[in-house]
């Protein structure tokens, strides 16, 4: 298998904890890709369409993706421990609340990197963050029974997308107020998945 790979993006690093965590780190090939909306990769709009990473080829099907796809297929061929069956739908909720707020960080991104200067849309960014504060503050207040619980997605998730805070907007402090999620975050850090895949600003 390939993977369309580009270290700093939390969406791929949850593939790459999620390949660390289950085994299977030597079944995928990475082939670097580097994108934006505007400047696609050609290599990787070739399995993917909508021209985002990661993406996953296979010798037996057409590619998957997205991350949440990939992550899943990745478990069910690794031994399918990461999605426990008992707390399903919560595992994946808080696994759509951590992309969430992957997205509106990588928007915020691009707002900066891709937008001309002269277009940038400050309450548009407003609009993103207070996105993430709202699920920073969802995280903190409802779900730190289930962070505290046995490995599953929505764990790694989340701690992608707080590393990302940290190396993309780290200048915003998403500890402040926040001191279970920021124990847990620097707990859940230490692990072997995490700090392999760890990006550099
Ligand atoms: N929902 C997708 C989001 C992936 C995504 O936004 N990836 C970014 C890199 S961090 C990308 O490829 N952006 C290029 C684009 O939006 O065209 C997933 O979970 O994989």
């Amino acid at each position: 298998m390939e993977l369309f790979h580009a270290a700093a993006s939390p969406f791929v690093r949850k593939v790459m904890v999620t390949l660390h965590e289950t085994g299977q780190l030597d079944a995928v090939k990475i082939v670097p890709a580097s994108q934006t909306p505007v400047s696609p990769d050609a290599g990787n709009t070739a399995h993917n369409p909508l021209g985002k990473i990661p993406t996953l080829t296979r010798p037996d099907g057409p590619a998957l993706y997205d991350s949440r796809v990939i992550c899943r297929y990745l478990d069910h061929r690794g031994g399918g421990k990461l999605y426990p069956e008992a707390r399903l739908w919560e595992t994946l909720t808080l696994e759509a609340t951590a992309d969430g707020i992957m997205d509106a960080a990588v928007l915020m991104v691009y707002e900066h990197r891709v937008r001309p200067s002269e277009k940038v849309f400050d309450g548009w960014l407003d609009g993103q963050w207070a996105k993430i504060t709202r699920a920073l503050d969802a995280l903190e207040g409802r779900w730190m029974s289930h962070l505290s619980g046995r490995l599953d997605m929505g764990q790694i998730a989340t701690a992608c997308a707080l590393g990302y805070l940290d190396l993309r907007h780290g200048e915003r402090n998403w500890r402040a107020g926040r001191d279970g999620l920021a124990a847990w975050e620097k707990r859940f850090a230490e692990r072997a998945s995490m700090t392999a895949t760890r990006a550099e600003l």
